[in-house]
This record gives C-alpha cells, structure tokens and sequence, in this order.
C-alpha cells in the first residue's frame, strides 16, 4: 500500500475518557509519522482540554446518526467494536481494493487476547475485519509508545514543571498522582500515605471532588491539577514519585513514567474486572521475588475493592525496581501503531 495513507478511525465515546484517549492518541501518532487521519467521534468535547491545539493530518469529524458521505480511506479501524455506519461499510465494498479494517480491542492481560489478536471476521460484502488487541507480550499488538517518547522522559525536568503548574516539592516531599473512580478508599490511601510527607496532585474528576470532604493527615497536603493535555498528562506521571491511575490508557502511561504505581479497573457489573485485574498482576509479579510482588498486589486488590487494606505497604525500592524493569520489558516490543502499520501492510 502506498504511502502517506489514509486511515478511518471510528470512535464512540461510551463513559469517561479512555475511548477517546486512546483514538485520540493512535490519531496523532499516525500521523506525526505522516499518514492523514480522519477521527470520527460521537462526542469530541473532551479533545477540547486533551488536545486543544490539535494535530497536523488529523481531521476531527463529528459522527452523527446521518452516514458519513466520504469515501472510505485506505485502513479502517473502528475502536471497541463500535460499528461504523452501514452507509460507510458499504461503500468500503465498493472500493477497490477495499480498505483494511481492523477492530481495536482493548488492552487486557487475559488469555484470550493472544489467542484472539490478528484473527480474520468475515463480513457481508466479501469484507474481511480482523482482531487487533493491544498487549504486554511478544504475540499481542503491543502497546501505544511514541517515537521519541522515553527519551523526552529521561530528559524531563520535573521542579521545572511542576514551577509551570505553579507547584513547588518541598524538601524530602515524596508526590503522588491520583487519578480514580468514586469507588476508590480515598481517606484511607490519605491515612496510608502519611507514612512520610506528601504532595498529592489530584487530577480532573472524582479525585478532587472526593477529596474535598476528608481529613488530611498532618503530613499530606494536595493539589488540584487541571484538565491538562494529553503529553501534559504524561509529564504530571512523570512528575510523581507514585502514580495512581485509572483505565487503560493512563496505565499505558503509568508504566512509561517508570515509578511505582497503582491500577483501578473500570468496575464493571458482572466483576469482569477482577480476572482482568488477577491476569494483569500475573504478569505484573512474575520473574520477581514473591514477598515483594505479594505486597503490590495486595495494594492493587484492595485499591480495586477487591481484598483488603494490606497492613504492609509495598518496599519502595524494590517497587522501583519492578517499575523500571516492566518498563524496560514493554519498551522492547514493538509499539502499537508500528505493529498497526506492519499488520496492514502485511494485509495490502
Ligand atoms: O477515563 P478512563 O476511566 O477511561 C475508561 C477506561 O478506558 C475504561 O476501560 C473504558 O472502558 C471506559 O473509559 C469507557 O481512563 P483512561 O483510559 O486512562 O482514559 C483517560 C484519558 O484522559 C487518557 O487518555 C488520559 C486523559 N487525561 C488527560 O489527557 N488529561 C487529564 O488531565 C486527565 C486526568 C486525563
């Protein structure tokens, strides 16, 4: 397939912000490595503050119920499986040769996403979609990464940053990041974190208006942060000593910010996000002395609402450790959009 080309992606903003996050972000990296994107969305308000100055090649195009009149482009991908209109899939029929379409599913640690990634459906029309799944091993689509990205974290200057946010870590102050659903134990992570003096940047959301009716512990004080940019985002994980995070794509970034940090699933009604959660922390924990990663994972499950307040809080140097030496595992592979233009080139 010739380059620069052409890629569809199709969005449908669920809840929250992980959707759009992560299109958003597939969206300009495609593009910063010159193809042309149109990014067509149900509901693109949150690009307003998650990317406010936009991107070269990337046209946001908001998806109403009426069919999209455009022909398709050269590689259509709908996210989550949210259908992009009949209208358009016919027209991908019509196109010779018709356009890869792939669906991107999302990133999950479990079982079946090695055995389901780069699996053909066939469709109506002799269309062909296939399954792409992001992941932490070698047999998945890997994980988002943008050129250039870890080098920009080695050379992060993090009091200059945090000067810019109008923020200044105290000596000895450890920071750390919370970002979260309402269903997090707020007060008692305050409790925990009070074992040494604390900044806490509360990101948008639930953190900050959760935290505004709780006893703060002599030692901790918090700071709101604002909705910030997407490489904002980064460089406020990037600025902690301690991230928690929430959904998938601040996972993703969580483990390039290189520190230890602390995942909440989006809860989910049936419980699918407590195998979801055991599958990542066997991942996670592995090749790692097990008195140490029994202690992360005891945080990660009462964090999760799924056991207990783990009476021992994790070492931190050897949670550092596990940080940098995950981080160093998931930059070995090849990243996601890499893998996305291999895969359709592999299909053209
Ligand atoms: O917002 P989320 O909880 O998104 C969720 C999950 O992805 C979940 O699995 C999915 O099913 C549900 O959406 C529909 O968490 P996530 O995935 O981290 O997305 C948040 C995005 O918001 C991410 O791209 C980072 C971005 N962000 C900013 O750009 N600036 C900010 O200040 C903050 C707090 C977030």
């Amino acid at each position: 397939m010739p380059r620069p080309r052409l890629w569809d992606i199709f969005c449908r903003v669920i809840d929250n912000f992980g959707d759009i996050g992560v299109c958003w972000r597939m969206a300009a990296d495609l593009a910063g490595r010159g193809d042309d994107v149109r990014l067509w969305v149900d509901d693109p308000s949150p690009l307003a503050w998650m990317a406010p100055g936009g991107a070269p090649r990337v046209r946001v195009i908001p998806w109403t119920d009426g069919a999209p009149a455009l022909m398709a482009g050269d590689v259509v991908i709908e996210a989550f499986g949210c259908d992009p209109p009949a209208e358009f899939v016919r027209g991908m029929s019509l196109r010779s040769p018709p356009p890869c379409w792939i669906n991107l599913e999302y990133l999950s640690a479990e079982g079946f996403v090695e055995r389901s990634h780069g699996l053909p459906s066939p469709q109506p029309g002799g269309l062909t979609k296939w399954f792409f799944y992001p992941g932490f091993t070698g047999t998945t689509g890997g994980l988002p990464r943008e050129p250039g990205l870890l080098a920009e974290r080695a050379d992060f200057d993090r009091a200059d940053w945090l000067r810019q946010q109008g923020l200044v870590q105290r000596a000895g102050e450890r920071i750390a990041l919370l970002f979260c659903y309402e269903v997090a134990p707020i007060q008692s992570l305050l409790e925990q974190l009070a074992d040494e003096p604390t900044l806490v940047l509360l990101a948008g959301g639930p953190a900050q208006e959760m935290a505004r009716g709780l006893t703060r512990p002599a030692d901790v004080r918090t700071a709101d942060l604002p909705w910030l940019s997407q490489p904002e985002f980064d460089r406020a994980l990037w600025s902690s000593d301690l991230n928690l995070v929430r959904g998938e794509d601040s996972l993703v970034r969580a483990i390039w910010a290189g520190v230890p940090f602390v995942w909440q699933l989006y809860p989910q009604d049936d419980g699918a996000h407590a195998g979801k959660l055991e599958a990542f922390i066997t991942q996670f924990t592995q090749r790692s002395p097990a008195s140490d990663m029994q202690a992360i994972a005891a945080v990660f499950r009462w964090w999760n609402g799924l056991g207990p307040r783990p009476r021992e809080w994790p070492d931190e140097s050897a949670w550092t450790v596990r940080a940098l030496e995950w981080r160093a595992q998931m930059a070995k592979q090849a990243d996601l959009v890499s893998q996305l233009v291999t895969f359709v080139d592999g299909k053209g």
